[in-house]
């Protein structure tokens, strides 16, 4: 008999113990507003990344390959680089012109730096007057005024966010950058550092409106350190539920997040070197990428990438079942630099006439192959020839037997032979694409 009762009561203090919000702390519940938020960030596609900051004045000191990081690959104390933000006064700064060539481009979703590893604020941070209404001649919040023309135009903002501080004394332990030439005292306090991260994150979730989600990243510089994550991320979805937590952390996800970014490299590929810890998780994908050799502005970095590159750069992403967050590093002036309006606006053309092909679509069922990727929606099949030389290409992974094979562009019938190997279309040579070259499938 007592046994009994000491069983009955053991599990409803289980049940208890569980259920007490100390411990659901470690068990993440996306809410409804939240997953629905995933849907829209894996409809949309397609967003612009924006490296900007008091670093864009150096645009990269004449040497290629440095911009965001001058401070660190320069070794530029603090009290030399706090001469910066003085320089910085870019008024020449449009966010109806910016937002309105996003919106030309087909980006559905911008995700600025709100503080970079520069540890400036590029908005009117109280907690430290480390910002650009405080310390440079322009003295105006450019993330309320972007923010409220992308409300105006219905565009998504999102902050990115730099764990890693190269500027605040409290940043301590030093983690793999940020060492000695900052020329701050060999002491600190890291949950002062902490407490102060999340005091400016309270900022950027409470002044802004609705914020698409934060975009974390630095977290690297200290990867043995406690992050406290569960607080900062429970801080986020209690502000904004329907925020989406990223950070690229370049791991497989932690709990509390909400999607999972890689770093220049396909998810699950690691050309790069940063994804060779990181595994694929059930999140929603996005795949970082600069549109030409640098985050950040650098003078001298000729390096764009071409049109067909960057088209099927957001075609293969898709087929990855990934976002593509292509970025830009706007010049001191505020000015996004022609030439990369330009190649965007070039892609927002391509967009009005394949948008369908792409937005609201998933990967597969198609895996990648050498000669392109496919991507479906609503019982539709699109196969994106990116690389192919022959005639006839055979389609291997489709589940379900072809009703009809059409060119996507004029919608012509292509001859196509469902075989035991596969499905084989023939796309004749006069049909194909320069960049890409889309079958539209249907089913029976
Ligand atoms: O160090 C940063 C870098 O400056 C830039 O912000 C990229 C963007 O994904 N992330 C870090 C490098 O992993």
């Amino acid at each position: 008999m007592r046994t009994l009762w000491n069983r009955v009561f053991y599990l409803f203090a289980l049940t208890v113990f569980f259920n007490t919000p100390a411990f659901s702390q470690d068990k993440y519940t996306p809410t409804e507003e939240n997953l629905k938020n995933r849907e829209w960030f894996q409809d949309a596609k397609f967003g612009m990344f924006v490296h900007w900051g008091v670093y864009s004045v150096m645009g990269g000191g004449g040497d290629k390959g440095i911009a965001e990081w001058i401070m660190n690959q320069k070794q530029i104390p603090i009290k030399e680089y706090e001469k910066l933000p003085a320089f910085f006064n870019p008024t020449s700064f449009d966010a109806k012109e910016w937002v309105s060539m996003v919106k030309a481009a087909g980006i559905k979703y911008i995700t600025i730096t709100s503080k970079h590893h520069d540890g400036f604020a590029m908005y009117d941070s109280k907690v430290s007057d480390y910002n650009i209404v405080d310390k440079t001649p322009y003295g105006k919040d450019v993330l309320k005024m972007l923010k409220d023309e992308c409300d105006r135009q219905g565009i998504k903002l999102f902050f990115y966010y730099s764990q890693l501080d190269w500027h605040h004394t409290d940043y301590f332990p030093r983690g793999v950058t940020g060492g000695g030439y900052t020329g701050r005292p060999e002491e600190g306090d890291w949950d002062k550092y902490l407490q102060y991260q999340n005091d400016q994150l309270t900022e950027l979730l409470t002044n802004y409106g609705d914020v698409a989600g934060i975009w974390f990243d630095g977290w690297w510089d200290r990867k043995k350190a406690n992050w406290k994550l569960e607080e900062t991320y429970e801080l986020i979805h209690k502000l904004q539920p329907g925020a989406l937590i990223g950070n690229n952390h370049h791991q497989p996800p932690f709990e509390g997040e909400d999607f999972q970014m890689f770093e220049k490299d396909l998810p699950g590929h690691n050309t790069t070197g940063f994804s060779g810890e990181s595994e694929i998780g059930n999140l929603p994908l996005e795949t970082c990428e600069t549109i030409n050799g640098s985050w950040g502005f650098n003078l001298k970095d000729r390096n764009d990438k071409s049109v067909k590159q960057l088209i099927q750069y957001l075609v293969k992403a898709a087929g990855y079942n990934s976002n593509f967050l292509l970025n830009v590093g706007p010049m001191p002036n505020g000015e996004i630099q022609p030439e990369h309006s330009r190649l965007l606006k070039e892609m927002g053309k391509w967009l009005e006439k394949n948008g369908e092909t792409i937005y609201g679509t998933r990967g597969g069922p198609v895996h990648a192959r050498d000669w392109g990727v496919s991507t479906q929606k609503d019982g539709k099949v699109y196969i994106h020839i990116l690389n192919w030389n022959d005639e006839s290409l055979l389609i291997q992974g489709l589940s379900k037997k072809v009703k009809s094979a059409k060119l996507f562009s004029d919608k012509s019938a292509l001859k196509f032979k469902d075989t035991d190997f596969g499905l084989a279309v023939e796309v004749p040579f006069e049909k194909r694409d320069e960049i890409d070259t889309i079958i539209e499938l249907e089913f029976k």
